[in-house]
């Protein structure tokens, strides 16, 4: 485990020095221009990335980090994908995803790791800080309005909910099965000139199961956050984000890069939102809509 740990960093520092390199043009394709202006936040949160699949949508993740800068950035887990270390799949996008995080950190932000199942690895090194990355168990952030927020991974709570962690590997296979079934159809739709859609997405949303595991889910994980005297919890996990009220505590969940594209932010007075990208698509560069808000703002 320590040996994968000590290769992946030492990837990710080969890869961070080669994409220096590789200012010029060359064989990678090049990012859309955008016809949108950058956005600051005071927090920007993601997490389930998958760094290293092929479901990871990177170049989606790579837009969206020079888009929208921020004070402080959350990785709240599952940001490399260790299961899949085997079948490593990276790219020039992937790379460019790592290059925005350390530009940002040269810019200033405060950049705090989560790490998750997928990334436990990276547990090893709770409380060190690497290519100026803090990594921490968990956090505590305190909004701009005073709201003081757990942020977890949250895949500690899928024991409670009854689901093995080997199951989870099962279902891990079948879903990487999905979604590379989803990526065909995507690069079927955009040849025909239509908009990114989840098939993925679409079946888990259709599927009642899933959606009973991501109610239980989130009761759970709030219930959990009452008793450690939070107003609120961030999590990650189980691809599906996320602001509402359960009983006292705000639960929050910023979706993930395989499916939803989808990340929460904070703003200067602390307000919460959920920010989708997946419509703002790089590949559609002659049709670009603008970035759609979804789930709406909250006072926090
Ligand atoms: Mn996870």
């Amino acid at each position: 485990m320590a040996e994968t740990a000590w290769s992946v960093s030492a990837y990710v520092g080969a890869a961070a020095l080669r994409s220096e390199r590789r200012q010029r043009p060359s064989s990678a394709r090049p990012l859309a221009p955008r016809a949108r202006a950058s956005r600051h936040h005071r927090t920007i949160f993601i997490s389930d990335t998958h760094l290293g699949t092929r479901g990871c949508k990177a170049e989606l993740l790579a837009d969206f980090l020079q888009h929208n800068s921020c004070d402080t950035l959350y990785l709240v887990g599952d940001i490399f994908d260790g299961w899949q270390i085997k079948r490593w799949y990276w790219t020039p996008a992937q790379d460019q995803v790592v290059r925005e995080v350390l530009k940002k950190i040269e810019h200033g932000t405060r950049v705090i790791y989560v790490p998750g199942n997928h990334d436990e690895f990276l547990r090893e090194y709770v409380g060190q800080t690497a290519f100026g990355v803090e990594v921490t168990r968990e956090a505590i952030h305190e909004t701009a309005n005073g709201k003081r927020l757990l942020v977890i991974h949250g895949d500690q709570f899928d024991g409670v909910i009854g689901c093995a962690k080997w199951l989870a590997h099962v279902g891990d296979r079948a879903y990487t099965l999905a979604l590379k079934l989803n990526d065909g159809l995507h690069a079927i739709r955009r040849a025909l000139g239509l908009q990114y859609w989840s098939l993925s997405a679409y079946l888990k949303r259709v599927v009642k199961n899933a959606v009973e595991y991501v109610s239980r889910y989130e009761e759970i994980v709030a219930r959990a956050a009452a008793t450690r005297g939070v107003d609120g919890v961030m999590c990650g996990h189980i691809h599906h984000a996320e602001i509402k009220m359960i009983g006292d505590i705000l639960y929050l969940n910023d979706g993930d890069w395989v499916e939803s594209c989808s990340a929460l932010v904070e703003d200067a007075s602390g307000n919460l939102e959920i920010l989708r990208w997946a419509n703002a698509a790089p590949q559609g560069a002659a049709n670009v809509a603008p970035t759609r808000r979804q789930a709406a703002l909250i006072q926090a």
